[in-house]
């Protein structure tokens, strides 16, 4: 039986250095709860970064996938499949859209609602072939891929891994006059996040999301929500944009999707936008699996069941109030909505890792972000008493210094 040292050891002799994770090793989860090798219980506040809005195996997400991998669980496209059709039209009903394409990853699905956009432009829109242009934010986060890295405005994201593609344009988050400024005959659309997550959980100001609306609208620009980590009831509502009466041409949704078990993505939007795919032009060997799409329905069903975007609502305000109450000399700013919460560490009071260092010894999994915020984001499924239990802890180390 190893113990934690020996198996970050091997882990780190075998792995990349992409990541610089906790000196914690996960063996068991359920709920809202995880343990390490040693037995010790923490409360998972991270959420795999909001993949796990159902919670750690939710029974009724795992009984799915274990009924599905019996059956049969990779088909590729070149055949149809019996669950793909139901999937598809579950999530389209849900989110009010007539199409989707589903595929595996955050990413992907990004990537595959860029080519939607860049194919309606040239040939829906009339934009001059290879001239077409996408506006997005600064600070965005929509993934780790060439393409998309390459509208990134973080070095570090970027640095080593040039030549960029071209074609984007980034402006100012929270700015509608600056969109309406950036659009030229050759826009084709404008990709943001109705929150920008890893960018410190930037929440735009109230009427922001429709202002981009109306200016996409008028000036025939694409809008695309971004909403892999807003989506699925995180915020408070079944997706963000309902928020403000902003419903955009396309969606992209993944993580949660796949209901913290498996990785489920999908692009959703218009029969117009979507028939400018034509057999072969894009395509994925896993998007669409059965497996995929038997986990996606008990994912969204259990979001529907548990009235979890209400409950993302309800407990969200009550624990950013908390936080609020504790009046932390350590903390700055706390912003979110719903369940996603960011808290900010004042710059002299050092970055937040140490504070999320304090936070694991306690028994708290979270996650810094940009050096200095504490991100929160529970899975959707914790109760008022599990934020008690958490509230102790968390008053120790923002009231206690560190
Ligand atoms: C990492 C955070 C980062 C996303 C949005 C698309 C994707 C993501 C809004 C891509 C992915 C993950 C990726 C992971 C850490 C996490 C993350 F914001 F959630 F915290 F990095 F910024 N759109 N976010 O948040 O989805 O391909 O990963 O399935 O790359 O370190 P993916």
């Amino acid at each position: 039986m190893k113990n934690t040292k020996d198996i970050i050891k091997e882990t780190e002799q075998w792995s990349a250095r992409n990541y610089y994770p906790l000196n914690i090793v996960l063996e068991k989860g359920e709920g809202v709860w995880v343990y390490d090798v040693d037995g010790k219980k923490y409360m998972d506040m991270l959420s795999a970064y909001s993949a796990l809005n159902q919670g750690h195996r939710h029974p009724k997400i795992i009984r799915a996938l274990i009924e599905q991998a019996n059956r049969i669980t990779l088909t590729s496209r070149a055949f149809h499949n019996d669950k793909m059709g139901i999937f598809l039209k579950k999530l389209c009903s849900m989110a009010g859209f007539e199409k989707a394409l589903p595929m595996n990853t955050g990413s992907e699905a990004v990537e595959t609602a860029l080519k939607a956009a860049r194919k309606w432009g040239y040939l829906k829109k009339g934009v001059r072939e290879n001239q077409g242009e996408i506006i997005v934010c600064q600070n965005n986060f929509s993934g780790r891929t060439i393409s998309i890295i390459s509208f990134s405005t973080e070095d570090q994201y970027r640095y080593g891994f040039g030549p960029y593609t071209p074609g984007f344009k980034a402006i100012p988050f929270k700015d509608a006059a600056a969109l309406e400024k950036a659009i030229t005959e050759n826009t084709i659309a404008f990709l943001v996040e109705p929150i920008q997550g890893e960018g410190g959980v930037i929440v735009p100001p109230e009427g922001y999301l429709k202002e981009v609306r109306d200016i996409t609208k008028r000036k025939n620009v694409l809008l695309i929500f971004d909403e892999v980590q807003t989506g699925l009831g995180r915020t408070g509502k079944m997706f963000a944009y309902e928020h403000e009466d902003a419903k955009p041409d396309i969606l992209v949704l993944g993580k949660a999707l796949g209901g913290g078990c498996y990785p489920v993505s999908a692009v959703l939007s218009s029969k117009e936008i979507m028939d400018v795919f034509t057999p072969g032009d894009h395509g994925s060997t896993f998007g669409g699996n059965p497996l995929a799409a038997a986990v996606g329905i008990a994912s969204l069903e259990v979001l529907q069941e548990e009235n979890l975007p209400e409950r993302a609502g309800e407990l969200g305000s009550y624990f950013m109030n908390a936080l609020k109450d504790l009046n932390s000399p350590y903390v700055g700013e706390i912003r979110g909505k719903g369940l996603l919460i960011g808290v900010e560490i004042k710059k002299e009071c050092g970055t937040a890792r140490p504070y999320c260092e304090k936070l694991a010894e306690l028994g708290i999994l979270c996650k810094e972000t940009h050096q200095q915020t504490i991100r929160f984001a529970p899975p959707l499924v914790i109760s008022k008493d599990e934020i008690h239990w958490a509230m102790e802890r968390i008053e120790k180390v923002l009231k206690e210094p560190v």
